[in-house]
């Protein structure tokens, strides 16, 4: 291993990272080969993303039931990471160090953990109605929890459990300048916590709604004590969305099962499915968020569980809370980008209706209804508020828009279709179909007010037989489909093994900015400073009572401190600030069999928690591949039973010769022979130019200042011929050598790679 380290070097140096050879095969034998077509040959020019280059799009996809969210490119479909959101997830330690378990904590409901999450539709906050790439939100149906990912770190910074609902599907939708995450309640419930109510008393006692989670931008947070939900009448609230333009300060939210149908087939009364669907129409909910606000400040609201509730008698006296009938078992809501126009699709029609804001708005201010509901709500009538109706097949369910005016992409479930159609005028323009039975789709930027137009993704529910077989639960499919031209194109079939993805929303990769590092010293998941961050060289361990705190550091290859010594019972603490500057110098923590993880990205200050409950020795190990060197960052937690005491000590026989130590001290000056050349380049060329850079000379710099005390330590030892410790100082030196070499490498491959110019 050693060997081969100093072998590379000089050899990477001396090939100085020569081109790989092209292939002998010509394009054509690549086609015949293969079997492909000329079509095949022009998907696959859209899609690929040759090797070093990057995506246009970068789209977050629900994880579904594994609730994390999937991050990918477009249009390579490649995929790029998985947040952890509701469920542990190991490699980021998200569940496993104290810092994200406080955040995962967060959605404990009734005092209970809940590790899994049913995502469903991600969305990224905005300014103006536009994507602004900052913060990303996510919803969880199962357990009705709403959580806040900072797309600065792309790390999840808050849950929030909802207060008066016990599932929920119409989130997350935000306001156009998120002043408000949109969350809707799925099946009705009594809004008090842990109350029982019978089902005889459903009509009464049962209710749904709609929460206005307030967002403050500036701390990144959710801040639930200026957030307010609407009582609704019990129809299953399904999707929303919220209006702008001209509807901004209006939120939409559909519903099904407004026959309020309770099944029970035990009882012998026919099953939900059935009665659910009985009516021709359900309801489309108009809410006047805006001025719901200002009643809730006026000290309107109702208190249920602390929390702001404004019942639906004051919604109805304030004019805030309208109906619109839609036809039948309605899913999707969807603004259009000018906010003037809404698509609602009914699940059980062939239509889409195209509702006119305009016309909402007037028959509100005429105070023209056709009736009331069973709770004394507004009903305005449907020829009163459509624009038009188009008759696209059978299922639809979503519909997403293009940076063309006008044009629109609609999902149809059943017939397993996207259709391309035009919302102004009420024509269908092209179809084509997508592998198999399509939930959502979605287009670039496209619930935004400026969709991005180029391409499409199709969330399949079914893959059937697009991919070699991997048993009986499949993956799911995202088809990827090119709609710059007239007519759209498949052209990709990406397996997505996480399930079951809800939705997606997609992004230009240039609006996001994530960062590389952190300020050294930070907590990620608060922001703040960590109360454990450690400077290097202040490495310490405090033990109090029963209680053992470490303060210690990582840098490579080098975990600080390297044995932890404990007795059986004692509380174990331990805080690790990775040093490094360098971009993508992780470094991972665990300790053999307690069950922590943790990853501390450069400049993270991690926490790790245990009790010592049992004897033994526990290596402990950086679980990053941080260095050739990394199987060495290592150290031991000594747990001794209570009382124990050292025994003789046998000194130890030397190892090492004086050959030994000449050897050792040879390889350090050919090592750095090496450093010096990679040192010339670097300082020959405008390096400071670059701050990705000018980190990892640093971080460099760091390692070879520390040989200067090894070096005087393996020639005082020499010096007295104690050649165990000679040997080993000097090994201590070229450890530091090799980091400083590693570094100084990576420096050298990015100015060549990114345009260093030479200095005089
Ligand atoms: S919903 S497949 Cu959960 Cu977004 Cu329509
Ligand atoms: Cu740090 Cu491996």
């Amino acid at each position: 291993m050693k060997q081969f380290v100093v072998k590379s070097t000089a050899l990477l140096l001396a090939a100085g990272f020569a081109a790989s050879a092209y292939s002998a095969e010509s394009l054509q034998d690549v086609m015949k080969r293969r079997n492909l077509s000329q079509q095949d040959l022009l998907a696959a020019s859209k899609t690929y993303v040759p090797t070093g280059k990057r995506d246009e799009f970068v789209a977050f996809s629900s994880g579904g039931q594994s609730g994390q969210i999937i991050v990918y490119g477009i249009p390579s479909m490649r995929i790029l990471k998985y947040i952890a959101v509701f469920t542990p997830e190991p490699w980021q330690g998200y569940g496993f160090d104290e810092n994200s378990k406080a955040v995962l904590r967060q959605g404990n409901i009734d005092g209970k953990e809940i590790n899994w999450g049913d995502t469903h539709h991600p969305a990224i906050s905005e300014t103006q109605g536009k994507y602004d790439g900052q913060f990303l939100f996510i919803n969880d149906k199962a357990n009705p929890r709403l959580a806040v990912i900072d797309l600065r770190d792309f790390e999840t910074k808050q849950i929030v459990v909802n207060p008066i609902f016990k599932s929920e599907h119409g989130g997350a939708f935000v306001t156009p300048n998120t002043e408000y995450i949109i969350e809707a309640a799925q099946y009705a419930s009594p809004l008090e916590n842990k109350k029982f109510y019978p089902l005889e008393e459903f009509n009464e006692k049962y209710r749904g709604g709609v929460t206005y989670w307030k967002f403050d931008r500036k701390e990144g947070r959710i801040d639930p004590k200026a957030s307010f939900s609407l009582e609704l009448p019990p129809y299953s609230q399904d999707l929303s969305d919220a209006g702008k333009g001209p509807s901004d300060g209006w939120s939409f939210t559909n519903s099904f099962c407004s026959e309020r149908y309770v099944g029970g087939i035990e009882k012998g009364r026919p099953p939900y499915e059935a009665g659910c669907s009985a009516k021709d129409t359900d309801y489309l909910h108009v809410i006047n968020w805006k001025k719901a606000a200002e009643l809730v400040a006026q000290g309107k609201a109702k208190k249920i569980n602390g929390h702001n509730v404004l019942m639906m008698e004051t919604a109805i006296k304030e004019g805030i809370l309208f109906l619109v009938p839609e036809p039948k078992s309605p899913h999707g809501v969807d603004v259009t980008p000018d906010g003037k126009f809404l698509t609602v699709a009914g699940k059980l029609d062939t239509h889409v209706s195209v509702y006119s804001f305009e016309k909402i708005q007037a028959a509100i201010k005429a105070g023209k209804f056709e009736s009331k509901d069973a709770y004394g709500i507004p009903v305005i009538g449907m020829k009163d508020a459509l624009h038009t109706q188009v008759q696209l097949g059978l299922g639809p369910l979503h519909t997403q828009y293009d940076s063309k005016p006008c044009i629109a992409y609609t999902s149809l479930y059943v017939d397993s279709q996207v259709v391309k159609w035009n919302h102004c005028e009420g024509k269908v323009l092209d179809k084509i179909s997508v592998h198999y039975n399509i939930g959502h789709l979605m287009t670039m930027e496209g619930d935004s007010a400026d969709p991005k137009g180029h391409y499409l993704v199709a969330l399949n529910k079914l893959a059937i037989d697009r991919f070699v077989p991997v048993g009986p639960l499949h993956p799911q499919n995202h088809q990827l489909i090119d709609i710059s031209n007239d007519k759209m194109q498949l052209l990709y079939d990406m397996p997505v093994p996480l399930g079951e993805p809800h939705y997606v929303v997609a992004i230009e990769a240039a609006k996001l900015k994530p960062g590389v590092r952190y300020k050294v010293g930070t907590d990620s998941r608060t922001d703040k400073p960590h109360p454990g961050a450690t400077k290097a060289g202040e490495e310490e361990t405090v033990k109090k009572g029963n209680k053992i705190t470490v303060y210690g550091t990582l840098i490579r290859s080098h975990i600080t401190p390297e044995t932890i010594e404990a007795e059986v019972g004692d509380e174990i603490t331990i805080h690790l600030t990775n040093l490094e500057r360098a971009q993508d110098e992780t470094h991972g923590f665990t300790v053999s069999t307690f069950n922590v993880h943790a990853s501390a990205e450069p400049g993270k200050t991690v926490t790790v928690k245990f009790k010592a409950d049992k004897e033994g020795v526990y290596p402990y190990y950086c679980t990053e591949f941080c260095s050739a060197l990394h199987l060495e960052m290592q150290g031991y937690l000594l747990v001794k039973p209570k009382g124990w005491k050292p025994g003789k000590v046998v000194a130890a026989k030397a190892v090492y010769t004086e050959t030994d130590y000449k050897a050792t001290v040879k390889k350090v000056v050919d090592t750095q022979v090496v450093i010096d050349s990679v040192v010339g380049y670097i300082t020959s060329v405008n390096f400071k130019d670059f701050p990705d850079v000018v980190n990892m000379v640093d971080d460099a710099t760091d390692q070879l200042n520390k040989i200067k005390d090894a070096k005087a330590k393996h020639e005082a030892a020499a010096a007295k011929k104690d050649w165990d410790q000679a040997n080993l100082w000097a090994e201590q030196v070229w450890q530091y050598q090799v980091k400083a070499a590693d570094i100084g490498l990576r420096a050298k491959t990015y100015l060549e790679q990114n345009g260093a110019k030479k200095v005089k």
